[in-house]
């Protein structure tokens, strides 16, 4: 008997998936996020006929510790064992007859705008399965965790059935723009981020850290300016980031922390109450974004095409669910 998408469902949950859709490749490959770089499924594989995305939550206690490199931390163990979910996903579904492979979700392109995007953008797949939509920073927001969860794809030649993506808007929008105010890099932007602000936060001793620290130690005519140089934190930064990620990316749990949707968001409702970060200038801003949402103003953010992800049919506030 063939397999069904509600069986592989079944099977996902018992691997250890939190939350598990399908999306169909030819929708995939017909709506990429940004057309200019396409990052779709037929670019990897032509035989590629269904995503089953899946979802991992970020243990919501995280976000109640004083110190960022215990969610740094958290965020890396549930990184890794998203990758051995989907590779056990993989697997059943090899041993059910079909071609099966996890996606590599945290590399990234040279080649596609210098190496920013991912082969798939794993927040549009899920979206496309029906796990959530984009908030106003982008992030992939579930009613279940909110944006507090990380996402992968498990790529097959299966035909499983689609679900339908979620039309609502789950993010509860401009009036909230909770996220706006938290952002320490003020990377926040109308339905869209700042990637390179977001990355001095998100990324501390990424890649771009890596490359300047180098450079200035290189670069210094003189030893004992070089050793001085060696002296600076860091390279201690530097150290822990390639030995266990800590502090390279996943970074800045502030948007993710603050953001009320999500059921879990119960844990955190007096944790996070109120935004330290919160300045008059972000409000200002949060404000003018509403005045261009009600006025029907053109938003870059949600132009070509790209209200598909945020949730065509609006906001509805449910009864239960309350902005601090
Ligand atoms: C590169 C990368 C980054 C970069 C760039 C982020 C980005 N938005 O692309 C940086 C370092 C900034 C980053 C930061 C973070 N990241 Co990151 N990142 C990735 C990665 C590896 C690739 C992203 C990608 O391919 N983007 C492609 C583009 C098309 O996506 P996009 O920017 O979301 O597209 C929107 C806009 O660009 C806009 N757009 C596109 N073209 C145009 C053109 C115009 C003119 C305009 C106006 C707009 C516009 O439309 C799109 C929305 O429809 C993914 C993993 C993956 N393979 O997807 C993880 C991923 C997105 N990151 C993740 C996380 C958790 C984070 C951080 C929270 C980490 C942290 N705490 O430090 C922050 C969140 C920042 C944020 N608010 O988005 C998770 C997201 C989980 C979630 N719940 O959403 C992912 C999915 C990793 C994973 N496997 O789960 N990340
Ligand atoms: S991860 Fe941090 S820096 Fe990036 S958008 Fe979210 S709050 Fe801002
Ligand atoms: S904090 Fe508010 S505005 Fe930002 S994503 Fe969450 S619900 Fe949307």
């Amino acid at each position: 008997m063939a397999l069904t998408a509600l069986q592989l469902k079944a099977r996902a949950r018992e691997l250890g998936a939190d939350l598990v859709g399908i999306a169909s490749a030819a929708v995939l490959n017909a709506h990429p996020p940004d057309p200019r770089y396409p990052q779709t499924p037929a670019r990897l594989s032509p035989e590629i006929r269904s995503c089953v995305a899946i979802v991992k939550r970020i243990p919501v206690a995280a976000f109640r510790a004083k110190s960022l490199a215990c969610v740094h931390h958290v965020d890396q163990l549930v990184l890794r064992e998203m990758d051995k979910v989907a590779y056990r996903i993989a697997r059943f579904l090899e041993e059910e007859g079909f071609y099966a492979f996890p996606l590599a979700a945290q590399e990234t392109i040279w080649e596609m705008k210098n190496a920013s995007y991912g082969y798939l953008s794993t927040r549009h797949v899920a979206i496309e399965a029906g796990l959530g939509t984009l908030g106003l920073e982008v992030n992939l927001l579930t009613r279940e965790f909110g944006p507090r969860c990380y996402t992968t794809a498990i790529l097959t030649s299966a035909e499983l059935e689609p679900d339908q993506r979620i039309a609502e808007q789950l993010c509860i929008g401009e009036p909230c723009s909770r996220c706006l105010h938290s952002c320490p890099a003020d990377a926040v932007r109308h339905w869209g981020l700042d990637k390179r602000a977001c990355a001095t936060e998100a990324q501390e001793y990424g890649y771009a850290t890596i490359l300047k620290t180098f450079t200035r130690f290189i670069e210094a005519p003189a030893p004992e300016q070089r050793l001085a140089l060696l002296r600076g934190g860091k390279w201690r930064g530097i150290y822990q980031g390639l030995l266990r990620v800590v502090g390279a990316f996943g970074d800045c749990p502030r948007c993710l922390a603050v953001c009320p949707v999500g059921d879990d968001y119960r844990y955190l409702v007096g944790s996070q109450k109120v935004i330290p970060e919160k300045t008059p200038e972000k409000v200002a801003q949060g404000k003018a974004f509403l005045q261009a949402r009600r006025s029907g103003a053109e938003i870059a953010g949600l132009t070509e095409g790209r209200i598909r992800w945020v949730g065509e049919d609006g906001y509805r506030p449910p009864k239960a669910r309350k902005v601090t």
